[in-house]
């Protein structure tokens, strides 16, 4: 597959924000495109992202006529070309946003030539052993706090957990009566006819403390007797509200310590809490490690702390800090990285959530690269706007 060359536009993601769209032409008039989504609650460690118009500076000062005249036949070629001509630690030259789109779109690319979606074209090159009928299990936000929303709720996400064993149609249909249910509960008790909304589309409301929407979303599970499909689940994104070594919680400052036995207590408390992402800062690794001695089955999951970053992956399962991690392939930059660090987790046993991220567009590469893999979850948020494009892609993925 050569290169023909590329482009990079200026689009606007789910909050607003600007993000790029980048293109990529092949000989015979074939041109192949990827939106790149943006994080607002970002990791330290995660890749750069280029505003448009340095992007665009980049392909201008030499790297479209670098990429020009690439010729080869595995994303992972494609990629190791674009790493060598970053040759930055962070993807501080071309920037993480870029080389994931010509990532993307150069593996679309390849999927066009053979006839073949880009879920097919990445198993086979980077997981031919995984069982891509595997329906993972569905994260979508639906109660927001944190740097997501604006509201007094510390914790970032409050997510229902769905399982799906037959069609997804179904269980998607539930969560969509399940958002609305909880939204018209919620606007009951507070007597409001329009809820705001948060950066992925959840609820973004006062709650008496961190626990109220837990106790909730569990109360309306339960009433809708949907306890066997639905569990509940946290992205704390606990390094948004850790302030010179403690936690800054409900108006006051906790230790490590204490905020362990908060959540000690909601896992006392609820039934149906079944993980944890980023309980704690992402300097906090021995927080991190008491969390997966206390959560017992439940998951404990990286992702600021991990950043999709394969050797940071691999410490943090061996020193037993996470029991599960996100995975965004914008936290890297290049789709082989991606598919490395998801590897890595597999073969430590950890469970893998491949993930949106705050900022979305409707491009869906996340569902193919979980259906590549077989991966244990897929994060999107709740059913609105950009993110409905992850569900549409879901049903049409697992049919
Ligand atoms: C997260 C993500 C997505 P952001 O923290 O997990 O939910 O948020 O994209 O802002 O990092
Ligand atoms: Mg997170």
């Amino acid at each position: 597959m050569i290169i023909e060359s590329i482009g990079v536009q200026e689009i606007f993601d789910s909050r607003g924000e600007p993000t790029i769209e980048v293109e990529l032409n092949v000989p015979g008039s074939h041109s192949f495109f990827a939106k790149i989504p943006s994080g607002k609650s970002k990791g330290k460690n995660e890749a750069v992202t280029l505003p448009f118009a340095e992007a665009e500076k980049v392909l201008q000062n030499g790297f479209a006529r670098e990429i020009e005249g690439f010729d080869g036949e595995t994303v992972e070629e494609l990629d190791t070309f674009l790493l060598e001509s970053d040759g930055t630690k962070q993807k501080e030259r071309l920037g993480g946003n870029v080389m994931l789109g010509v990532s993307i779109t150069f593996a679309r690319a390849l999927a066009h030539e053979r006839g073949k979606e880009l879920w097919e074209v990445l198993h086979e090159e980077f997981f031919p052993g995984a069982d891509t009928a595997k329906k993972p299990l569905i994260f979508a936000n639906l109660i927001n706090g944190g740097a997501h929303a604006d509201n007094n709720i510390d914790i970032q996400e409050y997510m229902a957990v769905v399982e799906t064993k037959g069609a997804y149609t179904e269980s998607i249909q539930k969560l969509i009566s399940f958002y609305e249910r909880l939204g018209f509960v919620i606007g009951e008790e507070r007597d409001v006819k329009r809820l705001p909304i948060g950066d992925e589309g959840g609820y973004s409301v006062n709650f008496k403390n961190n626990f109220a929407p837990i106790e909730m979303m569990e109360k309306l599970i339960l009433e809708s007797e949907l306890g066997d499909k639905f569990r509940i689940a946290l992205d704390a994104a606990a390094s948004g509200f850790w302030e010179d070594a403690q936690y800054r919680f409900e108006g006051t400052f906790l230790s490590t310590h204490e905020l362990i036995e908060r959540y000690k207590e909601y896992f006392e408390k609820s039934k149906l809490l079944c993980s944890i992402e980023d309980p704690c800062d992402e300097d906090d690794l021995e927080g991190f490690k008491k969390m997966v001695k206390l959560a017992d089955s439940r998951w404990i999951v990286g992702d600021d702390l991990t950043t999709t970053d394969p050797e940071r992956i691999k410490k943090s399962a061996q020193e037993k800090r996470i029991t599960g991690v996100i995975i965004k392939a914008n936290q890297i930059g290049t789709l082989s990285e991606t598919c490395e660090a998801i590897r890595v987790a597999q073969e430590k046993g950890i469970r893998c959530i491949i993930s949106h991220r705050s900022g979305e567009t409707d491009d869906s590469f996340l569902v193919h690269i979980a259906k590549a893999c077989g991966a244990d979850g897929v994060k999107i948020g709740a059913p609105v706007k950009e993110r409905i494009s992850k569900y549409d892609e879901l049903m049409r993925l697992y049919p």
